[in-house]
């Protein structure tokens, strides 16, 4: 039955498809009945600014990247989890140890949820929060330097998809697992899963001042699917909503498996409740392994320490903080409405949307009004916390944001559609084609109190006919709608890097006013920079060589060494003494098994070398710098591994 069921689903899948695709294959013909204002409105001069950023993540890049926004212009890829040789992330020395794991240098991630912190439900732009699925992590991106400067590792995760979300006053980043998995890891058959893997719910404190992230717990639930989670805000503020799939528990062919129970749950948790219990000594610390990396800008170095226990907390040990709200046919999605009443769970196997009350929850919390438990959990009854159904709006609704004048707007992956509604009547109101099979949507500070509801841009998953063909790998695509009026329009579509997975957005003028625009020298504590052209130097300790360099328009300092041999490890650790915006230099040497730098002003960075060949190599500028950037150049003599020639190095003496 369940499996007719999908079929009946995988048949739509294509319908859509070819629906929609003969509908607009033909580009030079259409362009997706555009009105001629569109394009004014997504028009942003020569020399003008976007009125919002617009943070992509990169999926399976791993990256994020910044946009304007409503000119879909990109500005920068922010490398957060994987390696990025453009800008010698995780290349350089300063910066791999941001990728370090308890599983060692992991160079890659899959990044899906970008969050930006808040103060009282509001969008603060202090910094934004992103995850890694594959190797659960959760980095911090500071939103003055636009890079990220911390990535903390969540140990019993495993596919960490119901992060990163941050709560009201960004007390907690939080990150559910999706995968569940023996807690802690030991070698056990997987057929045994049922009732023995367990779910970590991780609640990662974010420091007020610094931002400093810490697991301050991590809540050990039964072993469901974890895949979506939102923040309850203004009157809910203090709960957190997981959404959950495979219920029953299954380890193998989940596509039929995981959809025989007719409703899964969303988590309701008190996390107020928790955090109250742990800070009066409450849970049970228990030993784990993970990496906390720190990227310290006054020294431009991470460091990475890894972290040998974890507080957990058993869901039973803390009466009425966790309950369970059934939720139809897998819910994806788990979105929270601008007042925090509503709870939108996208049951991705229905037509319908269930939307469940806060009110009514704490109601039947109240009245004690359960239909059961699982392992201990309360069940709350469904009709007693129901608060509306919206009827067939669509195939496969996944999510959810609001505009903050009462309507919500939601994704339709197998219709292909974005669907606004609104609260309260859970009347559908209009409805737009997506090309296609969009995922998340975002509208800018749409999962804060104070949504800026004027522009909804959706993020497909399947571009097919709607750019130029590059072969078989054609780019991904976001499109924006214009929801200020009744109706939505469709504005623009522009490709993405990776895969645009979600989105967080914020005014313009709340970020740009702090963005810095250089770091000061008198304030670079690199234990390796050279401050002054006389501070530079060549130190040979053993077989390694320290290079003290700087560089600054248009030449490094030195620009010849001599006395380095085969066999030797050279680092350049280079520092730009430029203290102008804008004036970034570059460095790269021959044969050097690793990528160029990109130092901004006021900044040190390393790279090292293991020169193999004798002979007289050169390294050079990487970034058109000035005029006379292609006069930065210098060499460095080789010399075979028993020479006795002595370390040298000058500037200007011919
Ligand atoms: S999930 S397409 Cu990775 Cu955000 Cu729903
Ligand atoms: Cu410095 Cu080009």
């Amino acid at each position: 039955m369940m499996k007719n069921i999908i079929k009946l689903f995988s048949g739509f899948l294509f319908v859509a498809f070819a629906f929609t695709s003969c509908d607009n294959g033909n580009s030079s013909q259409s362009n997706g009945a555009l009105s001629s204002s569109a394009a004014e409105k997504v028009y942003v001069a020569p020399g003008e600014h976007d009125e919002f950023y617009g943070f992509i993540s990169g999926g399976f890049s791993g990256q994020l990247a910044v946009y304007g926004l409503p000119s879909g212009r990109l500005f920068k890829v922010i490398p957060v989890f994987s390696q990025d040789a453009e800008k010698a992330y995780g290349y350089n020395e300063e910066t791999k140890p941001m990728l370090n794991t308890s599983h060692g240098f992991v160079p890659w991630d899959d990044s899906h949820h970008p969050d930006i912190s808040q103060t009282n439900g509001e969008l603060d732009g202090r910094w934004v929060f992103i995850n890694g699925n594959n190797t659960p992590r959760i980095a911090k991106i500071d939103l003055t330097t636009f890079e990220t400067t911390e990535i903390i590792e969540v140990p019993n995760s495993a596919g960490n998809h119901s992060s990163s979300f941050v709560t009201e006053n960004t007390e907690y980043v939080v990150a559910g697992t999706r995968f569940s998995v023996p807690v802690p890891q030991k070698d056990m058959p997987i057929n045994e899963y049922k009732g023995n893997f367990k779910g970590a719910l991780s609640f990662i404190s974010v420091d007020p001042e610094d931002g400093r992230m810490d697991i301050k717990f991590q809540i050990i639930m039964p072993g469901f699917n974890y895949d979506l989670s939102h923040p309850g805000r203004d009157k809910s503020h203090g709960w957190f909503f997981f959404s959950t799939y495979n219920t029953e528990e299954a380890s193998s062919l989940l596509e039929v498996n995981a959809s025989q129970n007719d409703k899964d749950f969303i988590a309701a948790v008190n996390w107020k409740k928790i955090e109250e219990y742990v800070n009066n000594g409450g849970g049970t610390t228990v030993p784990a392994n993970y990496a906390h990396n720190v990227y310290d800008e006054s020294t431009h170095m991470a460091t990475s320490t890894m972290k040998k226990e974890v507080l957990t907390v058993n869901p039973l040990d803390v009466p009425g903080a966790i309950y369970l709200l059934p939720t139809p046919k897998s819910p994806h999605g788990c979105d929270v409405d601008p007042s925090g009443e509503y709870i939108v769970g996208s049951g991705k196997l229905s037509a319908n949307l269930t939307i469940h009350s806060f009110t009514k929850m704490l109601a039947a919390i109240e009245g004690e009004k359960f239909s059961g438990d699982a392992y201990g959990i309360p069940i709350i009854n469904f009709e007693d916390v129901l608060a509306g159904t919206v009827e067939q709006a669509g195939l496969g609704p996944l999510h959810t944001e609001f505009d903050g004048k009462g309507n919500a707007y939601t994704t339709f992956f197998i219709s292909s559609e974005v669907v606004k509604w609104e609260l309260e009547t859970w009347e559908v109101i209009d409805r737009k084609d997506t090309y296609y099979s969009v995922g998340h949507l975002m509208i800018p500070g749409g999962n804060s109190r104070k949504p800026f509801g004027k522009y909804v841009l959706a993020m497909n998953k399947i571009t097919k006919d709607r750019y130029l063909p590059t072969g078989p790998e054609v780019t991904q695509s976001a499109q924006l709608y214009d929801i200020s009026g009744d109706k939505m329009e469709l504005l623009l579509d522009f490709p993405t890097i990776g895969e645009p997975h979600y989105a967080a957005g914020c005014p313009a003028d709340l970020l740009k006013a702090n963005s810095k625009k250089l770091f000061k020298l008198e304030e670079n504590k690199h234990p390796y920079a050279a401050l002054t052209e006389a501070d530079t130097k060549v130190v040979r300790d053993g077989k390694t060589v320290h290079i003290y360099m700087t560089t600054i328009r248009s030449h490094f300092a030195p620009d010849n060494i001599e006395g380095v041999k085969v066999g030797d490890k050279v680092y350049f650790h280079v520092t730009n003494l430029e203290q102008d915006y804008d004036v970034p230099h570059g460095i790269s040497m021959i044969g050097a098994n690793t990528s160029e730098l990109l130092i901004m002003p006021g900044q040190t960075e390393t790279f090292s070398w293991e020169p193999k060949q004798v002979g007289v190599w050169p390294f050079y500028c990487t970034d058109f710098c000035s005029a006379l950037h292609q006069e930065m150049q210098g060499y460095v003599r080789v010399s075979p591994a028993n020479s006795n020639i002595e370390l040298s190095w000058s500037l200007g003496e011919d």
